[in-house]
């Protein structure tokens, strides 16, 4: 009996502590396809993965498919990392990330940042480096707020998963607050000293 508990304990806590799937497009069908209705995501603490598909292929007669999609960074937390988990086939697939509950596809000025994907990186790190056209600057972590992504290919049909990791913004450390404490009594023991 101890031993079945056992069993069903820590597959309860296995359960717990794997990653949630926040959208699959094989179960919950494909991302917004238009910039000005992009499909609305809920994140969570945690790692929220995304897996999909977008691109096309002409040769085959396989029409666009762009992913887009809009996600809200909730007050206290932050966004930490967007990991590429699989890109296949390797190629320089356009993302970008816009404020807001749109994004536009014909002028890069107004997004935060964009990049070309072209490996398993973290692109929130890759793009707070530096944006690849326009963009008004990315910062890593990225704090609370309302956001659109944009995911783009245009010469093949590509399959991808990104999991986007949110955590709570880390509360300032018991040294650094004595520190800061420290230094606020210094300040007023040398003003005093100065009016005396
Ligand atoms: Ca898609």
């Amino acid at each position: 009996m101890k031993r079945i508990l056992f069993i069903l304990s820590f597959s309860l806590w296995a359960a717990s502590a794997s990653a949630a799937t926040l959208w699959n497009e094989a179960v919950s069908g494909d991302l917004s396809g238009n910039h000005l209705a992009p499909t609305p995501v809920t994140f969570t603490s945690g790692t929220n993965t995304l897996m999909g598909s977008m691109g096309d292929a002409p040769a085959d007669g396989i029409p666009l498919d762009r992913d887009i999609f809009t996600f809200t960074i909730a007050p206290g937390f932050q966004l930490t990392a967007i990991d590429v988990i699989s890109y296949s086939p390797r190629s320089q697939s356009f993302y970008a990330i816009a404020p807001g509950t749109s994004i536009s596809i014909t002028d890069s000025s107004g997004h935060l940042a964009n990049t070309l994907v072209t490996d398993l990186n973290d692109l929130l790190f890759q793009m707070a480096g530096g944006s690849f056209s326009g963009g008004t600057g990315i910062s890593s972590p990225l704090g609370s707020g309302t956001y659109t992504a944009w995911f783009q290919e245009v010469s093949a049909v590509v399959t991808y998963q990104m999991d986007y990791q949110v955590a709570a913004v880390p509360e300032p450390s018991h040294s650094m607050l004595v520190l800061s404490g420290i230094g606020g009594l210094l300040i007023r023991r040398s003003r005093r000293m100065t009016v005396g």
